[in-house]
């Protein structure tokens, strides 16, 4: 054996390679006094301590928690710039779609992404991903949207995949060439809508830069109809599905999802009642994002419904520039507690094993579980009630990502 983590207090774990749903989202593994072994980046053992095991490196968990590598479902990670500037403007009122009519938001960060190079978003990426492990991420969705011309989208899924082989955090990266109308096509958005189909979709599928195609659909930015068009697409070109939906006004973007066959839907903060039994008969996982509802100020997502209901909830940062400029997964894991309800265990579930299944990764991470990969948190921490109720602070000693071990 590679790496064996022992005298670990506590592991927590969900179990299984399929998202859970309804009652069973609260039901995880709680092993005492347990060690993991770990061979060639995988885990080999996971349960009670006993027996003697030969590893080449040991860590001592000190009676800490221990649970998988966190997965962070929905992240918008290769950017140029930030918004500060407009943070003025959010406190004198303004909202998030009127600064994006007024060309800032989303636009002002498509301009500054446009004039950053490959080799500094990939840099500034690196970084990124580097405080995200360091905070428990161990694998991550990334979305592009940030380019909105053919060589900008180009350049961003580039970039993602240059950070996917840097080997820091898993990367699962999505196309969200439709993310916004770029100012260029402000006066016709059949022929931007023509452009995202016509030729993005195609050369990011040939030349296999996304698993994943998403799309934000909300007043002002792409319909529902508009949003099946472009997904359909994608769909016979191969792409899995994703959208950003009922976000800010209820449009009827849930039930898009469970039409189209969406592996995940994103927000969800105005989702109808039919929306979330048509997601919960599609299984369409809801990729639920606290931190935006927090950060705009806006209502938080029923998620108690969606579980109710039968939908698997799995819970995101958002990471962006604009409406949720942090990295951090932990913030949203106590939202999840004190503003959705979920238990410890369900919001346990919402980062790991959900989460992965929102990615098409439930059958290789979000458990810890022999063949999965080694992808482990040890927390400083006594239980696991304990990281939902401390905040604000890195509850992270010590993550293990594909069998390597990083020491806060
Ligand atoms: O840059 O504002 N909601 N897209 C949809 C975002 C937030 C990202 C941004
Ligand atoms: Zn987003």
């Amino acid at each position: 054996m590679d790496l064996l983590l022992k005298n670990i207090g506590l592991l927590a774990t969900p179990l299984g390679s399929v998202a859970h749903r309804g009652k069973d989202q609260n039901q995880i593994s709680l092993v005492e006094d347990a060690m993991v072994g770990i061979k060639d980046g995988k885990i080999v053992y996971a349960g009670k301590a006993g027996g003697s095991m030969n590893a080449d490196e040991v860590v001592d968990c000190g009676g800490r928690l221990v649970t998988p590598g966190l997965v962070d479902a929905h992240t918008h990670l290769v950017f140029g710039g930030w918004r500060q500037k407009e943070m003025g403007l959010k406190l004198q009122g303004m909202s998030y779609l009127d600064i994006l009519k007024s060309g800032g938001g989303i636009l002002s960060t498509v301009k500054m992404t446009r004039g950053t190079s490959e080799e500094d978003l990939y840099q500034k990426g690196k970084g990124l991903l580097w405080t995200m492990l360091r905070h428990g991420t161990t694998s991550c969705e990334c979305k592009s949207g940030y380019g909105l011309s053919l060589a900008d989208e180009l350049k961003q899924l580039r970039v993602a995949r240059r950070l996917a082989e840097a080997g820091i955090v898993r990367l699962v990266p999505t196309f969200l060439g439709a993310h916004a109308i770029p100012e260029e096509y402000k006066e016709n958005r059949q022929a931007f809508i023509d452009l995202v189909v016509n030729e993005m979709l195609p050369v990011v599928a040939r030349e296999k830069l996304a698993e994943f195609c998403d799309i934000f659909c909300e007043t002002a930015v792409f319909t529902p109809e508009e949003s099946e068009y472009i997904l359909g697409k994608a769909k016979a070109l191969g792409f899995g599905l994703k959208a950003h939906v009922d976000e800010i006004d209820p449009i009827g973007g849930a039930e898009m999802t469970a039409k189209m066959g969406c592996i995940s839907a994103e927000h969800l903060i105005q989702a109808s009642d039919q929306g979330i039994k048509d997601m919960a008969r599609a299984g369409v996982v809801a990729a639920l994002l606290p931190a935006t509802s927090f950060y705009l100020d806006k209502p938080y997502a029923r998620a108690r419904t969606m579980i109710e209901e039968g939908v698997a909830v799995a819970v995101a940062t958002d990471f962006n520039p604009g409406s949720s400029p942090n990295l951090n997964l932990q913030l949203p894991m106590n939202l999840a507690c004190l503003k959705y309800k979920l238990t410890p265990a369900e919001a346990l579930c919402a980062v790991t094993l959900n989460a992965a299944a929102a990615i098409g990764r439930a059958g290789t991470i979000g458990t810890l579980e022999p063949g999965k990969a080694a992808d482990v948190v040890v927390w400083d921490a006594p239980d696991l009630e304990y990281i939902f109720y401390r905040y604000g602070n890195n509850l992270v000693n010590t993550v293990v990502q594909g069998g390597r071990v990083y020491k806060n």
